[in-house]
């Protein structure tokens, strides 16, 4: 069993001296291997000595997801390349990813966090996981991996699409834990049923879902559909990957991993920081990474904190489900897509006008993203063959940059809506 009892039931005080004994290192760590925090923490006035409660994490500077790009790929790195062992990558608003690097003990680190809310909900060496998340440069495979590994699971590394092969291995394999977004748990299940496999010849006993959220409605319905039980799991590749956050088996709220990060929540809006159990954007400061340590980053992520103890004995305070973000970033097939990146491709394109519109739908629990673009000429519409192959040109250059394929609708010039004021080209017909 992976239970960190001694990490994970700390008191409050415990917790709270072993985060600013580490977040004074950071701060020190930061100053002394990234010129970017070493500049940033000058100008903010900001020196190790200066940190002597945990509330003085306030005058730290934000750090965003911009400051990230505009270092691409490597420059927030604390240490030469030659210490890395992993590299991933998540979309960032332009074309360019944001890029984040592992060390060694990020790797041994982001496997124990994984590997806690894993155990978290009863999954053990007996289980076989099915990992049905893409593995590549999106955190949640090789994250989900690496912790199910610690724990001695047997993985089955299955990456995701090819959803009837899926379910054929569900059946074959026998695998009793299931690692995918909720929306593509659903999906199989439906599968699944299409294929006429009764309940009993599935083994799964556990969903790992995270990546996006999860409605209680959607998570009934996958729990129904597989004979399961879920818990929910919440991260980010800027700050590890899976493994932030995760729900024990009361479901009543994610464990932060507090010996990692230092969770607070803020006015989006003004920065403020917000009294405890108030709504707001999480904002995490990194003080154990050693790769691309991360002061006081935003995530854009609205949630709350709960550090009332926990039924699971867990101390280790618990945010609520995402309820939103603060930023334009949708998740669609739990891939991040900014509308930034579809415009600077479309505007980009000759031929069709910088007009979009962006509509997304939900079919078989799998999102589904359709395009439409404007024609500048439209004596195109008369030429099938013309339209048709700039119509796959722009669902190409799309798919490069979004690492997602679209639907992609080319239509008559000057019908898409103008606005005067901040346009709205997102229809989100998902919920
Ligand atoms: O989605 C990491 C991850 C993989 C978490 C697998 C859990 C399981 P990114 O691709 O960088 O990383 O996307 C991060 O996804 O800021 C949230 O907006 C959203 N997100 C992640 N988990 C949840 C969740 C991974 N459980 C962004 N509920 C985050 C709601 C989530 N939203």
């Amino acid at each position: 069993m992976f239970f960190q009892k001694d990490i994970e039931t700390m008191s409050r005080n415990e917790i709270e001296s072993l985060q600013l004994q580490r977040l004074k290192h950071t701060v020190n760590y930061c100053i002394n291997n990234v010129p970017f925090y070493a500049k940033r923490l000058e100008q903010a006035k900001v020196t190790p000595d200066k940190i002597k409660s945990l509330s003085d994490i306030q005058y730290i500077p934000f750090t965003t997801k911009a400051d990230i790009r505009d270092n691409y790929p490597y420059g927030l790195f604390a240490v030469p390349l030659k210490k890395i062992v992993r590299i991933h990558a998540s979309s960032g608003t332009t074309g360019k990813p944001t890029v984040v690097g592992y060390t060694r003990d990020d790797i041994a680190n982001w496997s124990d966090c994984v590997a806690r809310f894993c155990t978290a909900v009863g999954v053990c060496e007996n289980d076989i996981a099915q990992i049905s998340f893409g593995y590549g440069l999106f955190t949640g495979a090789l994250g989900l991996h690496y912790g199910l590994e610690k724990i001695g699971c047997s993985v089955i590394p299955v990456s995701s699409g090819n959803t009837e092969k899926q379910v054929m291995l569900l059946k074959d394999f026998q695998p009793t834990v299931l690692v995918s977004t909720p929306s593509y748990a659903m999906y199989m299940s439906e599968v699944a049923k299409q294929q006429g496999i009764a309940s009993d010849e599935i083994k799964l006993r556990v969903g790992l879902f995270g990546s996006e959220g999860c409605t209680d409605e959607l998570r009934n319905k996958i729990e129904k559909g597989f004979g399961l039980f879920s818990t929910d799991n919440y991260g980010m590749s800027e700050l590890m990957g899976p493994g932030v956050s995760g729900e024990c088996e009361y479901r009543e709220g994610l464990h932060i991993a507090e010996d990692h990060f230092i969770p607070e929540i803020i006015n989006s809006q003004t920065g403020e920081v917000l009294d405890r159990g108030e709504k707001g954007e999480l904002v995490m400061t990194t003080i154990t990474k050693q790769g691309i340590p991360l002061l006081r980053y935003r995530t854009k992520d609205i949630t709350t904190l709960n550090y009332q103890p926990c039924k699971c004995g867990r101390t280790h305070v618990r945010m609520g489900k995402v309820q939103g973000r603060s930023d334009d970033m949708l998740k669609i097939r739990g891939v991040n897509v900014f509308p930034s990146q579809i415009e600077s491709v479309i505007a980009g394109i000759d031929g069709i006008s910088p007009h979009y519109e962006l509509i997304l739908t939900r079919k078989n629990y799998t999102d589904y993203l359709e395009v439409k673009v404007e024609l500048v000429n439209a004596e195109l519409l008369e030429d099938y063959s013309r339209l048709n192959a700039l119509r796959e040109f722009v669902v190409a250059k799309l798919h490069t940059v979004l690492g997602i394929k679209a639907k992609v609708s080319l239509v008559a010039p000057s019908i898409l809506k103008r606005y005067e004021g901040k346009a709205k080209r997102i229809v989100d017909l998902r919920n």
